[in-house]
Formats: C-alpha cells, sequence, structure tokens
C-alpha cells in the first residue's frame, strides 16, 4: 500500500512513522508513507494557505489551490490515483469494519486540516470523503491522520508478527476484549484465574468469551451485539 499524507506541519509525523510497528511496516516494504507539506504549493510569496472565511465568522479556512495543487502533484507521483480522505471533525467516524475497508485500498491519501476547515470545494472537487476519529475536537488533522495510519497499516499482511493478533481482538468480534494476564501467577494478592492455567482450552475459550460479552454489556451497550461466542 502507499499512504501519501498532505499537512501543514510534515515534522509533527517523523517521531511515528520511525517507530515501532510503522517502522517495521515500511522496513518491510508493506506500507510506503509520503509526506507532502501543502506550504510547497502556494503561488504566493508569503505562502499563504488560510483565509478568512466569506460571510465572516472566526478563525480562519484552507484555501482550495495549495490543496488542490498539492493533492494532484502527489496523485501524479504514483499510480493508481489514491482514494482521498479529508481529515475533519465533520466527517464519518473512524471504525474498524471501515478501518478494513480502507487497508483493502492499494493507495490512500490522507489530508490534513488546520483552522477552521476547509473550503468546500476542496471535498467537492478532490472528490474527496471526509474522516473523523471521534466525537471531539482536535487542533488538526494531523494526528487523526496518525490514528488512521496505525488503524490500517496493522490490517496489512505481514505488518502484525502474528497474524491471529488482529483477528482476535476488540471489536473484531463485535465485542471488546476479554482480560488478560501474563506471568507472575500471583501478584500483589491478586491471582490470575485458576481457569487460565488449567491447559483446558475449551474452558479457556469460554472464559474468555463470557467475560468479553459480560464487559462489552457493561461499558458498551452500544456495540453488545447479538454474538455470545466468539469461537476463537
Ligand atoms: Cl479528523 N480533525 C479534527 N480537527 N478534530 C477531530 C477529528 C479530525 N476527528 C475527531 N476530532
Amino acid at each position: 500500500m502507499r499512504i501519501d499524507i498532505l499537512t501543514l506541519f510534515p515534522g509533527m509525523f517523523r517521531g511515528f512513522l520511525d517507530e515501532s510497528i510503522l517502522r517495521l511496516a515500511r522496513e518491510r516494504q508493506i506500507v510506503e508513507i509520503h509526506l507532502w507539506d501543502i506550504r510547497d504549493y502556494t503561488d504566493d510569496k508569503h505562502r499563504k494557505v488560510d483565509d478568512r472565511p466569506y460571510g465572516g465568522g472566526p478563525g480562519m479556512v484552507m484555501m482550495p489551490g495549495p490543496v488542490f495543487a498539492a493533492a494532484e502533484a502527489a496523485d501524479a507521483a504514483a499510480e493508481p490515483p489514491a482514494r482521498k480522505l479529508l481529515l475533519t471533525p465533520q466527517g464519518r467516524v473512524l471504525n474498524q469494519p471501515l478501518a478494513r475497508e480502507l487497508a483493502a485500498e492499494p493507495r490512500l491519501m490522507l489530508i490534513c486540516g488546520r483552522y477552521e476547515g476547509f473550503d468546500e470545494r476542496i471535498h467537492v472537487g478532490l472528490q474527496a470523503d471526509e474522516l473523523s476519529i471521534g466525537d471531539y475536537v482536535l487542533a488538526g488533522g494531523e494526528a487523526a491522520a496518525m490514528v488512521v495510519v496505525e488503524a490500517v497499516v496493522r490490517l496489512l499482511p505481514g505488518a502484525l508478527g502474528d497474524p491471529d493478533s488482529a483477528a482476535f481482538e476488540s471489536f473484531e468480534g463485535g465485542t471488546l476484549d476479554h482480560p488478560q494476564y501474563t506471568r507472575p501467577p500471583v501478584y500483589r494478592d491478586m491471582a490470575v484465574p485458576e481457569v487460565l492455567l488449567s491447559g483446558n482450552h475449551e474452558r479457556v475459550r469460554l472464559w474468555r468469551a463470557e467475560r468479553a460479552r459480560e464487559r462489552t454489556l457493561r461499558r458498551r451497550p452500544d456495540l453488545a451485539a447479538v454474538k455470545v461466542d466468539r469461537g476463537q
């Protein structure tokens, strides 16, 4: 997969892309990520990227010119044309099925805004989908783009050490994850549930399915669908 990120702050992505799973996925050539500085695509000497909203109101709006020019330059850098996503709190909210859908694309372009938002003609003219990462407001799309990149890249074949990690976890089965334990068996008087030490895989499987279901009902009744047994 190829991901192009258009931003006014490319430096924000450096540490993120150079550590952990993103570094590994890039080294293994599972994903190729390119950063584009929108300010390089301005045509005035002040490198202006935003202006006051028509009709008045607070804040500044991202101008169409630099974003179109940057998006066209990025699109022309490779084939096929990218699926374009504008990061804004007005967008469709990212969830695990949408992350899976995006992970199936050969190419994504993530366009990050600052200020009060994008001129509407960017969304219309670039045929970009608007994407949000949740119902709260960030200062810009950069942190949201990092969330999208991480959620998508870890789903690409070969990006995770253990392919089951992506299949058996929160949301994939419609529930939250079950509690996890590792050594030692007793820590500060808190014992690991006996069933997990039993070696009985069927009992472990049922216990996990019950705990996942119980947690989901209590914490996220909105997610609690019909499934009781995730068949691990
Ligand atoms: Cl994508 N951008 C901003 N600025 N705030 C957000 C968001 C995006 N998603 C949730 N809040």
